[in-house]
């Protein structure tokens, strides 16, 4: 794979922690036993009453009716803080308001439909988490406590998206090992690493069954995802079909891990199903698909849209959070522990997105 090195520079994310002083309260450290501790674990991860929360989010909106397709509508509910949902989702299938900073929320609808595996897709993006770093944080910790508490105490499996963002400056950016130095710069990061540690932390502590994927930028054509550093290349495929132009707020070079969506459904599917036996890992594993760098998309959508121009603005809080991200991530421990394998590439993928855009847009 290509390497490119990028310039990294903590600044440019544009917030300086250091100067804030944060108070603690005195935390009593519970002193694990080693005996047994009561389990909730499943022993069979075979997903029968799903609860997706967050399901008209970019991931949800098409998660939704693959789960639909794959367990049955009726055992797929649908929730989501904006209420009502959107009819495609709410017409074909059981659904749900859920503030899932409000544990008791998601623990009623749990127990009505005796709910066995929760998915927690409630967060705000990198690049708009480091405009509001609290609300950053009260969503994405806030709502995977909740999970988290409510999966403790009803026994329901768990899965939880990272992210590359759980990476920062200092981790090895080409060939990003599975276990490796995680020192994020932005609050979003903190949040997905966060995640992992309470993650293995309640698998360990309490046997539930945990599990999270890091993922890359996601491209699809549903739902356009919001405030991420990826999100350009969703957007530019939008821009060539609609407009014929595009301007990148990211600077030539810059290399990032993606994924087409069908990859990203079949990545959660998989290690949901996975047998628990084979897993070392947990919170959370390595999965890419391709990585590439605004040219190199830029030369892909070109191939079938000749005429298509992309011109630089740079945007400095997401080229600062790009560059603290890995160029590409190594996947080799999903691809053991349970047979994590893409479909789609930067040229399959492309061929895809404009195909299914062109149609919408009469282009
Ligand atoms: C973002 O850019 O914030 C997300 C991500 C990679 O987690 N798409």
């Amino acid at each position: 794979m290509e390497q490119t090195k990028k310039i990294v520079s903590d600044k440019m994310i544009g917030t300086d922690f250091s100067k804030k002083k944060l108070k603690y309260k005195k935390i009593n450290f519970v002193i694990l036993q080693a005996k047994k501790v009561k389990t909730t674990i499943n022993l069979s991860t075979i997903m029968k009453k799903i609860l997706i929360i967050g399901a008209s989010g970019q991931i949800g909106s098409e998660l939704t009716p693959a789960f639909r397709k794959i367990y049955g509508s009726d055992n797929v509910i649908a929730s989501d803080c904006v209420y009502p949902l959107r009819p495609e989702l709410a017409e074909a299938g059981p659904s749900e308001k859920i503030d899932a900073t409000k544990q008791e929320e998601i623990a009623a609808v749990v127990k009505k439909y005796n709910i066995d595996t929760i998915f927690n897709l409630a967060a705000i993006l990198s690049a708009k988490a480091e405009l509001n770093p609290m609300l950053g944080w009260n969503i994405g910790i806030g709502s995977l406590l909740n999970c988290l508490e409510v999966s403790r105490e009803l026994g329901t499996a768990l899965f939880t998206p990272s992210s590359i963002g759980a990476f920062g400056p200092e981790t090895p950016h080409d060939g990003t090992p599975q276990d490796t130095i995680q020192r994020p710069k932005t609050i979003y990061g903190v949040t997905k690493v966060t995640g992992e540690l309470l993650s293995d932390y309640y698998h360990k502590r309490f046997g539930v069954d945990t599990r999270s994927v890091r993922f890359p930028g996601i491209i699809s054509n549903v739902t356009l995802p919001g405030g991420g550093t990826t999100d350009y290349a969703v957007e530019i495929y939008y821009a060539a079909v609609k407009e014929g132009k595009f301007t990148c707020p990211l600077e030539a070079g810059t290399f990032m891990d993606m994924m087409y969506m069908p990859d990203a459904i079949k990545a959660i599917v998989d290690l949901m199903e996975a047998d628990p036996t084979k897993l070392v890992h947990r919170n959370s594993f390595n999965v890419t698909a391709m990585s590439f760098d605004p040219e190199m998309i830029y030369a892909e959508i070109k191939k079938h849209i000749p005429s298509f121009t992309m011109t630089y603005d740079v945007d400095p809080l997401k080229q600062g959070i790009a560059n603290s991200w890995p160029n590409y991530m190594d996947d080799s421990a999903a691809r053991k522990e349970w047979n994590w394998k893409p479909t789609y590439n930067l040229e399959t993928m492309t061929i895809d997105m404009l195909k299914v855009l062109k149609e919408r847009f009469n282009k």
